[in-house]
């Protein structure tokens, strides 16, 4: 197993923010936490915090994140100057940026999925967490946390359970990636998304998004607060999944756990 070499990780690194702070740790609970910390002691926007190991690492409705050695796991801090109903679409700017970099350095079959995974061969690859921290006046900060499973073997190194619905570059490349030059380079594509978020607007990531995005045009189940079945038809400007329910009419979903349905 590979080890991370912390002096190489901003090495060459051509950003403007992103990463001009990195912290490192062999080991912690959750990278989320530890910048959640950071910034609460005002680190700057771009501040990163990224481990070898986490022992807690967390999903979305408090769900575990298993984090072996050889993933890549770490948080940026975001001080996005935008509202709080905003700041939830961030978490496009982590898929599209993590299926841009997994395109383009290893030419992978790659796949965003609504709302926070990507997939390669339909199975996941990575999967991010945005965590906000707000005050009466608007955001304080974002956390966006990514995770991509990178150099381990998913049959040895992920519990059984998640054996068919996950998968790793290295599971899928047959090889060990250079793990410092994919935290590089998605660094870089996660800044030039965020500036394009802020400057641009989130449809116009979100469309980018969305040009990646397997499951549109295809019969779906989706569980949240109900199971709900239908054509998933689009995921609109708020980042809403847009559903035609089997009765014809449309429903906007804002949370929940996509699947395809084969039949
Ligand atoms: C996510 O949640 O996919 C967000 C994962 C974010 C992880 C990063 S790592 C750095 C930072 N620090 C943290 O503590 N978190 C972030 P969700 O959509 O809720 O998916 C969680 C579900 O994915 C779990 O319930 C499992 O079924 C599955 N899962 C857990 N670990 C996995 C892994 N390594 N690979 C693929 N699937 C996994």
């Amino acid at each position: 197993m590979t080890s991370l070499s912390a002096d190489k990780l901003q090495e060459g690194l051509s950003t403007k923010r992103f990463g001009l702070r990195v912290f490192f740790s062999r080991e912690v609970g959750s990278t989320n936490e530890w910048a959640r910390e950071l910034a609460a002691f005002d680190a700057e926007e771009g501040t990163v915090a990224i481990a070898e190991t986490q022992t807690a690492g967390r999903g979305r409705l408090g769900r575990v994140w298993v984090s072996p050695k050889g993933g890549l796991w770490f948080s940026t801090i975001l001080r996005p100057k935008i509202k709080p109903t905003e700041a939830v679409r961030l978490v496009f700017v982590a898929g599209l940026a993590v299926a841009e970099a997994l395109l383009k350095l290893y030419r992978l079959n790659v796949e965003t999925k609504w709302p926070n995974d990507v997939l390669v061969d339909k199975r996941k690859v990575c999967g991010a967490l945005s965590e906000m921290n707000t005050t009466d006046e608007g955001v304080n900060f974002v956390v966006l946390g990514i995770g991509v499973n990178a150099n381990f073997n998913v049959k040895k190194d992920l519990p059984d359970e998640l054996r068919d619905s996950a998968t790793s570059l290295e599971t899928e490349l047959g090889r060990k990636v250079d793990l410092e030059e994919l935290f590089r380079y998605l660094l870089e594509r996660l800044e030039a998304t965020y500036d394009s978020f802020l400057k641009d607007g989130s449809a116009s990531v979100i469309g980018e998004w969305k040009k990646h995005a397997g499951f549109l045009g295809r019969r779906v189940e989706v569980a949240g607060e109900t199971k709900l079945v239908g054509l998933a038809l689009d995921v609109d400007q708020d980042g809403a999944l847009v559903l035609r329910l089997d009765d014809g009419t449309l429903k906007r979903v804002f949370v929940g756990d996509l699947s395809l349905r084969t039949k």
